[in-house]
């Protein structure tokens, strides 16, 4: 019986990809690199450590620790520098009334984001109240596609993982909620996600239905 819904933010519940994108093109531009739309999507659910050890190989390039830890500072701070106007104009389509509808049904709610910087962005969105369990980046030791972070979340929400679902925009969240036994729903605009038991482009599709009847089916 399905009896919690868990989140992932950036993606599903507010598009702060574009402004992952920005910074880290900026800290590339700043290496006299680049960085393209597409290369950045192989950065999708990525934590920020293995963003960075990512684009290095990707370019070739070669830093000290030193060097390593004052990029990955300068990213995050031009990061927030971009995340300090978000507001609740920004929440996705379909978001808010999925999460109201969830709670509406009694369901327990979690969300679960890679992100250090999550709190920060569901206070500037104005969301917190909807969330029974919180897990941010800061709060793990493994980043997905690992499942510590789904199972957390299902533990701090006192529900068993096959009775929890997984709402996903990255391939390797999606990945993180199977290794932790949750149904998943793979959610982004070009429905490419093909390991999702379930797929919506938007939440505005998800259908809790289907969804409650894909978990009872397990
Ligand atoms: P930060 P999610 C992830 O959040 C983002 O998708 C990913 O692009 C980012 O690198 C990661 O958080 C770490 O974020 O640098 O703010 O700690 O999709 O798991 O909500
Ligand atoms: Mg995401």
């Amino acid at each position: 019986m399905l009896r919690a819904c868990i989140f992932d933010l950036d993606g599903v519940i507010v598009d702060t990809s574009r402004y992952h994108f920005l910074a880290w093109k900026r800290l590339m531009e700043s290496l006299g690199s680049d960085l393209s739309e597409e290369e950045n999507n192989c950065l999708r659910g990525v934590s920020r450590i293995e963003s960075l050890r990512l684009l290095l190989r990707m370019k070739g390039m070669s830093v000290t620790k030193e060097q390593f830890e004052s990029l990955i500072e300068l990213k995050n701070t031009w990061y927030r520098e971009y995340i300090a106007g978000l507001s609740e104009k920004d929440i996705l389509e379909g978001a808010l009334e999925l999460l109201r509808e969830l709670r509406n049904k009694g369901l327990k709610l979690g969300l679960a984001s890679s992100s250090k910087n999550a709190r920060e962005v569901i206070d500037r969105l104005g969301i917190g109240m909807y969330f029974d369990a919180i897990v941010d980046g800061s709060m793990i030791s493994r980043a997905k596609p690992d499942p510590q972070i789904f199972l957390l979340c299902a533990g701090l929400l006192c529900e068993s993982p096959s009775e929890c679902a997984v709402f996903e925009d990255a391939a390797s969240g999606i990945e993180a909620a199977r290794s932790a036994g949750m149904v998943s729903v793979g959610v982004e605009a070009e429905n490419s996600l093909e390991r999702a038991d379930m797929r919506v482009r938007s939440l505005l599709e998800a259908d809790i239905d289907k969804l409650s009847e894909c978990v009872n089916l397990r």
